[in-house]
């Protein structure tokens, strides 16, 4: 659990766009006029049609079957699918401990979880930010074998959506936002265990005149809207990458499960889950800023109140939510422990507030989550009289943040950060 505050990227991200926009900078699928030819807000209605569409996978590789979108059983009373995805239900987390069991932990899948050999498995450094430039077919590489033979490190770290609450955008403030419609369940803590990216960095000859990182899936390309976007990826500001980031092969005392990334992912703290590449294979070290539809495209805050050609997306947003049903049922006159737990990307939770009905009361926070990417906490409450209630919880973390009753709305509905209302019935 880090608690420096994480690196900024939005200076490095204002190099980036304009060496990006100066057209001194190159990437794969990245069509850099096209895009420009758009427009921002082109780009992002295009984004935004494109979410809406089924996903259609593109031919795998010789070799590689494709697999099923999801392979763990989606059990009912744990997740809710959601196109090529699968969010946990709250009311699955009550009852348990700090972190979120595998069996129920959220899948984000652009496509489908790919079936990969790990006796086969490489994970391929290249780019002119190592030494001696390797190109990218003579890459310098590491078998599963040789991560676990470094320095083993263990992170308890959360990994949220971006698209996260996306479905409040609609719900409560009229505001509908195209892309997966995630009630609150896009996120999950999980331990994770594996190597420091920055240890295998410098192992592969990382130098000073690296700017990015950008490490890139083995699941199939992502075709949307009748493009091929290629493998999905998303350069991560050096800085960041030298920092907390993790290349994870166990989850919860397992190796990863498939549908995480198996055999190696990435796992980036505090910041937006598409940071955290699953099923790593080619990672580009570049001296010049690196691009991909995922940084230009996707995952980049347009709108009003925007910067012309999209702000920066990088840390989460601060969030809470009850471990109960939406409509829950509740008894008239009886006490009943509500519990829940909040969370944000910008550091630990300092206070959470919870009101039924008559004012904001503070709720009890647990003492041994202090200082942890979430927080759980209890509040007491006797429902008064039959009939419907709303319960409403509200947190503030170390940097002063303060969940809105209100999010300010992006064109892509990303980091909802409003204060939920979340119903129940009395009777
Ligand atoms: N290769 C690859 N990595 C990926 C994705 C993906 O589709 N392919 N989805 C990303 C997104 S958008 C999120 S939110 C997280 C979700 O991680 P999880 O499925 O383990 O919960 O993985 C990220 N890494
Ligand atoms: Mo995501």
């Amino acid at each position: 659990m880090s608690r420096t505050p994480p690196p900024q990227e939005a200076g490095h991200d204002a190099r980036r766009s304009r060496q990006w926009l100066a057209g001194e900078a190159h990437g794969a699928g990245v069509d850099r006029d096209g895009l420009l030819e758009l427009g921002a807000a082109m780009a992002a209605l295009t984004a935004a049609a494109a979410e809406r569409e089924p996903v259609a996978v593109a031919a795998a590789p010789v070799g590689v079957d494709p697999g099923t979108p999801i392979r763990k059983p989606l059990r009912p009373d744990l997740l809710r699918p959601l196109d090529t995805n699968a969010e946990m239900r709250w009311t699955a987390l009550a009852g348990q401990g700090y972190v979120v069991p595998n069996d129920r932990f959220f899948v984000r899948n652009h496509t489908v979880t790919p079936r990969l050999d790990p006796d086969a498995w490489r994970l391929r450094l290249f780019g002119t930010g190592l030494r001696g430039a390797p190109a990218r077919d003579t890459p310098v590489e590491f078998g599963l074998d040789d991560l676990r033979r470094l320095p083993a490190e263990e992170s308890t770290a959360l990994l949220e959506c971006a698209g996260n609450g996306r479905r409040f955008y609609t719900d409560q403030q009229d505001e509908p936002a195209p892309g997966v419609a995630w009630d609150l369940g896009g996120v999950g803590v999980a331990r994770w265990r594996g190597v420091r990216l920055g240890t295998v960095l410098r192992l592969a000859g990382l130098t000073g005149d690296a700017v990015d990182v950008m490490p890139e899936g083995l699941d199939p390309d992502y075709v949307t809207g009748g493009r091929n976007l290629g493998r999905v990826r998303r350069p991560l500001p050096i800085a960041k990458a030298l920092d907390d980031v993790l290349l994870a092969y166990e989850m919860n005392g397992e190796p990863l499960p498939a549908d995480h990334g198996f055999p190696v992912r990435v796992v980036v703290p505090g910041w937006i889950g598409i940071s955290s590449i699953k099923w790593v294979g080619p990672m580009e070290v570049s001296a010049t800023p690196l691009f991909s539809p995922w940084n230009t495209q996707f995952y980049r805050m347009f709108g009003p109140g925007q910067p012309a050609g999209g702000g920066t997306l990088a840390v989460q947003s601060i969030k809470s939510a009850f471990e109960l049903a939406w409509d829950a049922r509740v008894t008239v006159g009886e006490e009943v422990l509500l519990r829940g737990r909040s969370w944000s990307g910008a550091g630990p939770i300092d206070r959470v507030e919870v009101d039924t009905g008559d004012g904001w009361r503070p709720a009890d926070l647990v003492a041994a989550d202090r200082g942890g990417p979430w927080q759980r906490w209890t509040v007491r409450w006797r429902p008064p009289a039959p009939g419907r209630w709303v319960l409403r919880a509200r947190a503030t973390d170390v940097t002063g943040a303060v969940q809105p009753d209100r999010a300010a709305p992006n064109d892509l509905g990303y980091l909802f950060d409003g204060v939920v209302r979340h119903p129940v019935t009395a009777g």
